[in-house]
């Protein structure tokens, strides 16, 4: 299961992948299940970005420093896991579901060498749920004179557009997550103004995803502190622009948001797999019933002949490519706790939207 964030460099992708981890285990706190990436080697690349968004807020200054970018692609391995199942008082582990997201320097979207656009091109055809990252002040700055130059969005919506259109029956969610977003989601009137312009922007994904099982939501992230603004933007003699920040001087790191990017994902996923794996489980309980009576009318070798049913149907469909949620949540009834709680927590209302695709999310 490949998540894929896209963008092109500086719109923020690395500080919204460790954003949301941190603030997702930190709202999941309640609830029996955690995105872990223990063990992974680059888990430190995360740790480390949320070190520099906090040293950027924690300095004297009020101009807001820039971090380092991202140097290489990077695929990090994360799992969904929960604590033992008790059976009989004897704890049976579950096997967590892997969770794999791309992240690249967005340099190998708009400047890159043949091999970084394969590989680019290559994560976007891996991958079903596409979380695009887009600069806001850029965007929206003296009516989006720079959105072109700092989020190339036609090279982000060839991308997608390619793969949506392409696809027969996969399912897919988008995920546009303004970021750099602080002044637009203060007031009512610059949310919904947000929101129009990525409805305008990015309109060839949305239309065709109502063609298609697509979902596509908006979901902003504050992964610096919501008191971050826009300074000043100046072009030098190379044709390149500076956004510059402000900030109260010695602020702390205060994200908000970011969570409801993965609650979005993870609704997607399990409603991907409610709708698919469970009718072909309940299909596949019918058949037994059927096959229990026929094989006991003709042999009489009943425990014999559903022993070989058993290994023909049922543990094909358990060990089935990326069905590994069943083994996650089993046969219990922690898969319908679980959607329904996620499904109450997505935020429906500005700044978020979803766009469409309503009925693959809930
Ligand atoms: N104002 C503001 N700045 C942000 C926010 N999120 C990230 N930034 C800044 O944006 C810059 C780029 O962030 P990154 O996460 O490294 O961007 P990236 O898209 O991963 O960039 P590459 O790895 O080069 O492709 C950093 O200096 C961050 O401090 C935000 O919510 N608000
Ligand atoms: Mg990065």
């Amino acid at each position: 299961m490949q998540i894929m964030l896209i963008g092109p460099t500086s719109v923020g992708k690395t500080s919204v992948l460790a954003t949301m981890y941190h603030l997702f285990n930190k709202a999941m706190a309640g609830y029996e299940i955690r995105l872990t990436n223990a063990g992974n080697r680059m888990r430190g690349s995360l740790t480390n970005k949320i070190s520099e968004l906090k040293h950027v807020l924690a300095n004297g200054t009020t101009e807001l420093n820039v971090t380092q970018g991202t140097r290489n692609a990077t695929t990090f391995n994360f799992s969904l896991e929960r604590p033992p199942l008790m059976v009989l008082g004897v704890p049976q582990a579950r096997t967590p579901v892997p969770i794999e997201f791309f992240d690249f320097p967005g340099g190998y979207l708009t400047g890159g060498m043949d091999s970084e656009t394969d590989a680019v091109r290559q994560a976007v055809n891996n991958s079903i749920v596409f979380v695009v990252v887009i600069d806001a002040a850029a965007m929206m700055h003296n009516n989006g004179e720079y959105h072109d130059q700092i989020n190339s969005p036609d090279t982000v919506i060839d991308f997608l557009y390619s793969r949506i259109s392409a696809a027969p029956v996969d399912r897919f969610l988008v995920v546009f997550v303004p970021v750099k977003s602080e002044t637009y989601i203060a007031d009512t009137n610059a949310q919904l103004e947000m929101i129009a312009a990525i409805e305008d922007y990015y309109s060839p994904i949305i239309s065709v995803a109502k063609g298609k099982q697509t979902a596509v939501v908006i979901a902003p992230a504050v992964t610096l502190n919501a008191r971050v603004s826009l300074s000043h933007v100046e072009d030098n003699d190379v044709g390149e622009t500076k956004f510059t920040f402000q900030k109260p001087a010695n602020s702390v790191w205060e994200p908000a948001y970011a969570d409801y990017v993965l609650y979005y994902i993870l609704s997607f996923l399990l409603k991907h797999f409610r709708d698919n794996l469970q009718p072909k489980l309940k299909r596949e309980e019918a058949k037994k019933s059927l096959e229990e009576i026929r094989i006991q009318r003709a042999s009489g070798n009943f425990f014999k002949s559903v022993l070989a049913w058993f290994k023909e149907t049922v543990e094909p469909v358990r060990h089935g490519v990326g069905d590994t949620l069943l083994k996650l949540f089993g046969e219990d009834d922690d898969l319908e706790r679980l959607m329904a709680d996620v499904v109450e927590k997505l935020p429906t209302d500005p700044p978020f939207k979803i766009i469409c695709g309503h009925s693959l999310l809930k």
